[in-house]
C-alpha cells in the first residue's frame, strides 16, 4: 500500500502539471490576433450608447452569457436561513475589536450547509462600519494571529494531497495566512472584516456536484446540463448568502461591502459582483483566468489548462471554448463591465505571469466604456501602469512586484481604494 501510494499521487496531480507544463506561452510577440466582443452591442445589433439601454438589455444579455458560456446556471431553490452566533469576543486583538463567530445554516428539507463567519468590527465604531468580505483558503483559523478562533472541520485540500503549490505550504495551521488579511491594518483604518472558509459552502474538489451547496439546491432527478453551475458559481453564490445575514447586523454598514478574493476566489468575487449588486465594491486580487485576464489572449493559463486541471469550476460548455476562445460570445473585460457603476479594482503581481498581468490590466481598461455611459470615469491609465504605480478612477488596476499573494501593499491600495469610494477620501 505504502509503495502505491506516490503513484497515486502522480495519477492524481497528472491533469493539474499537465496543464500548467503544456505549451504555455508567456511571450507577448506570441499571443494570438484577437478582436473582442463589442460589449457596447446587444446580441439584436443594437448600439448601447446610453445607461438605460445598457441596465435593461445589454447587461442582463452578457449576464446570461456568463451563465450560460462560463460560470454556469444556479437552480431556483428555496432554502432556509439561520444563524447563531457560537462566540463574541469584547477585547480582540489587544482591545482594538469586538470579534464575533456565527454559523450560518442553510437547509432544504433534511439536506443543510453550515458557515462559519468570523467578524471583526473596530472596538471605538460611531456607527454600523463599512467592511472587506472574502473567504479563505484554508479556514478562518489562518486569517488572523489570534489563537482561540475555531478551527475548521471542514474538508481541506491539505488532506487530499492535490493541487498544492508552494503559497500554500502552510496551510493549516493557526495564522498562516495572517499576511494575507492584515486584520489589524484593516482595522486601525476603521473598515470591518467578515471572513469564511470556501470548501463550507463547496469543497473545492470534483465529486459530481453532489456535496456542498450544490448538493443543497439539487432537485430530485435534477438532470445537469452543459450550462449547469459549477463551484465558482457555488462560492458566489455563498457569499450572497453571508450578505443576506450581513444585512441583519445593525453595526454592519451593509451597503458598503467591499468583497475581496485572490486567485480562484479572486475569479469568484468578481462573478459574486457580477450577479449580486448589493456588492458595492469589488476587488480582484490576481484572479487570472476566468477572473480578470482576457481569454482571448492565451498567455499564461488557458481556456484549456484552467477547464483540464478544474474541470468542476465552470460550467462544462466553457471546457469547449479551450483552444478556440475566439468564439466565446464574451471576455473578461464584460465580467468586469458587470461591475458598473459600482468601484472595481484589479491587482496583478510582476511574476505572477501563470494570470497574464497585461491580459488583466486589458479587461479593466476595456471595461471603461461601460462606465463612461455613467458619466464615470473607469481606469484612468490609457496604457499599462509601472510597477508599484497604481492607477485609480472607478475602476482601479495595479502591478506590483512579486508574486502570486495577498501582501500589505496589496491591502494599502485596497484602503485608499475604499476610503474614495466609500467615505469621498482622495488619496
Ligand atoms: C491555480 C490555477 C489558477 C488560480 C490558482 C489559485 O492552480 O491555475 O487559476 O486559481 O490556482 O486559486 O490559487
Amino acid at each position: 500500500m505504502k509503495k502505491l501510494l506516490p503513484l497515486v499521487y502522480i495519477l492524481l496531480l497528472s491533469p493539474i502539471l499537465s496543464a500548467q507544463t503544456a505549451e504555455v506561452n508567456y511571450e507577448e510577440s506570441l499571443v494570438p490576433e484577437y478582436s473582442l466582443p463589442e460589449i457596447l452591442l446587444t446580441m439584436s445589433g443594437e448600439k448601447v450608447a446610453d445607461r438605460f439601454t445598457w441596465i435593461n438589455k445589454r447587461r442582463p444579455e452578457v449576464l446570461q452569457l456568463f451563465q450560460d458560456y462560463v460560470y454556469g446556471n444556479i437552480p431556483e431553490s428555496k432554502i432556509d436561513v439561520s444563524s447563531r452566533t457560537v462566540s463574541h469576543k469584547e477585547q480582540a486583538l489587544g482591545g482594538k475589536a469586538i470579534r464575533d463567530e456565527v454559523v450560518i445554516t442553510l437547509s432544504a428539507g433534511e439536506k443543510k450547509v453550515e458557515l462559519n463567519l468570523l467578524i471583526y468590527l473596530p472596538a471605538d465604531a460611531d456607527g454600523p462600519v463599512p467592511i472587506f468580505m472574502g473567504l479563505n483558503f484554508n479556514g478562518n483559523h489562518t486569517v488572523s494571529p489570534e489563537t482561540d478562533i475555531q478551527m475548521s472541520s471542514s474538508w481541506m485540500r491539505n488532506n487530499q494531497k492535490i493541487g498544492i503549490t508552494d503559497h500554500r505550504s502552510n496551510n493549516g495551521t493557526r495564522g498562516a495566512s495572517e499576511s494575507r488579511w492584515q486584520v489589524t491594518k484593516i482595522i486601525d483604518r476603521n473598515y470591518g472584516l467578515a471572513t469564511l472558509y470556501y470548501g463550507d459552502i463547496d469543497p473545492d474538489f470534483h465529486d459530481g456536484f453532489k456535496n456542498g451547496v450544490h448538493g443543497l439546491l439539487a432537485q430530485e432527478n435534477e438532470k445537469r446540463t452543459d450550462e449547469s453551475w459549477g463551484s465558482l458559481s457555488a462560492w458566489a453564490w455563498g457569499l450572497s448568502r453571508v450578505l443576506d445575514y450581513l444585512e441583519t447586523d445593525g453595526r454592519i454598514n451593509s451597503g458598503k461591502v467591499a468583497l475581496i478574493g485572490h486567485s480562484r476566489l479572486g475569479k469568484t468575487s468578481l462573478w459574486a459582483g457580477a450577479m449580486d449588486p448589493r456588492f458595492a465594491l469589488v476587488i480582484s486580487n490576481d484572479s487570472g483566468c476566468g477572473g480578470a485576464a482576457l481569454s482571448r489572449r492565451a498567455y499564461g493559463e488557458t481556456v484549456n489548462a484552467i477547464t483540464t486541471a478544474f474541470p468542476h469550476w465552470f460550467c462544462k460548455k466553457f471546457s469547449e471554448y479551450g483552444n478556440r476562445e475566439s468564439e466565446l460570445p464574451v471576455d473578461q473585460h464584460m465580467l468586469i463591465a458587470l461591475m458598473a457603476p459600482r468601484p472595481v479594482y484589479v491587482a496583478s503581481a510582476e511574476e505572477d505571469k501563470w494570470a497574464d498581468p497585461r491580459g488583466e490590466f486589458l479587461s479593466a481598461s476595456k471595461a471603461s466604456v461601460v462606465y463612461s455611459l455613467f458619466g464615470l470615469e473607469g481606469l484612468p491609465a490609457a496604457d499599462m501602469p509601472g510597477i508599484n504605480s497604481p492607477s485609480s478612477g472607478t475602476i482601479g488596476y495595479h502591478i506590483r512586484t512579486g508574486g502570486h499573494d495577498v501582501t500589505a501593499y496589496d491591502w494599502d491600495q485596497y484602503l485608499a481604494f475604499a476610503d474614495k469610494h466609500f467615505r469621498n477620501q482622495q488619496d
